[in-house]
């Protein structure tokens, strides 16, 4: 299939490698220039648990693409997601299928500005990745996969594209309910990825504090006050349960989270807006109070102001 990965920093290196070491005929489109020059001078390099390699995959800048994928794959961060989708429009057609498998909330209602919602499937990856440089990322540890068509008659093609994905080892399933699935991982980085940035450590250790258990709850509970009103049924207890499992070591306990990335490693801007920040506007507008949230996203706010070079 031809595939084109639209933001490929460290998650959509993943998927490309993956997917191009499958057969597909595989594209990376970056915005940032230097990424894009070392990918097609010397290869993408990649450290992995058996050591580092060179994989040969071609990159363009959104402008100079002439190529026309089957699917598109979506990993810009939220912040350059509308950005990334009116550069791409040139090489849509009609037919183009596009997947979106970014954290946070509110994708949807962005990417139905550009597409229609029949060529549009959301989902959700408990993969990880780790940019370290230009042309260069770790991809460790096992992940997985939930996707689901928004249009109802579109089903047969989101199954259709789990099985691309499942075939190159990215572990895909069909969702019945990928709302949920996208506040429940919502939840995991609304929790995970803002207290370890804020506490500068990773999962792991966030899981060993005493506090941890306190806080997630108190999160997790905010989040569902919220995803109740946009008809989502979270049951904070099980939430909490599933994210308390991600702190072994064994599942994403040695991760730092990708906010974490951002802002501590190379003091870049979050994706607090998408997540706390979500919860915490949305809030208002139905008149819920979300303290927990508001003041985490004020406090990812004033971290960024401390660390992000203008
Ligand atoms: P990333 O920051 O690695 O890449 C996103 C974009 O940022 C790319 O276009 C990349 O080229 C650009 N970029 C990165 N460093 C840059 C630099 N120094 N200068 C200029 N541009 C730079 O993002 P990611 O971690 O792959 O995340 C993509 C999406 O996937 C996000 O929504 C994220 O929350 C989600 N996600 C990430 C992980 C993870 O482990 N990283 C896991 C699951 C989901
Ligand atoms: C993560 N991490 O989603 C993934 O870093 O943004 C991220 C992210 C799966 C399980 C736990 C954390």
């Amino acid at each position: 299939m031809k595939i084109a990965i639209a933001g490929a920093g460290a998650m959509g290196s993943r998927f490309g490698v993956m997917l191009k070491r499958a057969g597909n005929d595989v594209i990376l489109i970056d915005s940032w220039a230097e990424h894009v020059q070392t990918i097609n001078q010397k290869g993408l390099k990649i450290e992995t648990d058996h050591g580092s390699k060179q994989v040969e995959i071609p990159a363009f800048l959104p402008q100079d693409v002439n190529f026309q994928p089957e699917l598109v794959v979506l990993f810009t961060k939220s912040m350059g997601l509308p950005k990334m989708l009116q550069d791409i429009q040139p090489i849509l057609t009609a037919n183009t299928k596009i997947v979106c498998l970014l954290n946070g909330l509110g994708h949807i209602a962005t990417i139905e500005k550009y597409l229609n919602k029949a060529n549009i499937f959301m989902g959700v990856t408990v993969w990880t990745a780790t940019l370290l440089g230009p042309g260069h990322v770790k991809l460790i540890g096992d992940g997985g996969i939930e996707i689901q068509n928004i249009e109802p008659t579109q089903k047969k093609a989101a199954e259709e594209i789990c099985g691309v994905f499942d075939v190159a080892g990215l572990k895909a399933k069909y969702s019945a309910n990928v709302m949920f699935s996208i506040w429940r991982k919502a939840c995991v980085n609304g929790t995970l990825n803002t207290l370890c940035t804020l506490l500068e450590c990773n999962i792991a250790q966030f899981g060993s504090l005493p506090q941890s258990d306190q806080l997630v709850k108190q999160i997790v509970a905010e989040f569902a006050a919220v995803a109740a009103h946009e008809d989502v049924k979270l049951n904070v207890d099980e939430v909490a349960a599933y994210i308390g499992k991600l702190y072994d070591p064994s599942q994403a306990g040695e991760h730092y989270p990708s906010m974490y990335q951002d802002l501590i490693m190379h003091h870049r801007l979050t994706e607090i807006d998408y997540l706390n920040g979500y919860v915490a506007q949305r809030a208002e507008q139905f008149g819920l109070k979300t303290p927990v949230s508001a003041t985490l996203t004020e406090l990812i706010h004033a971290k960024e102001s401390l660390l992000v070079k203008n």
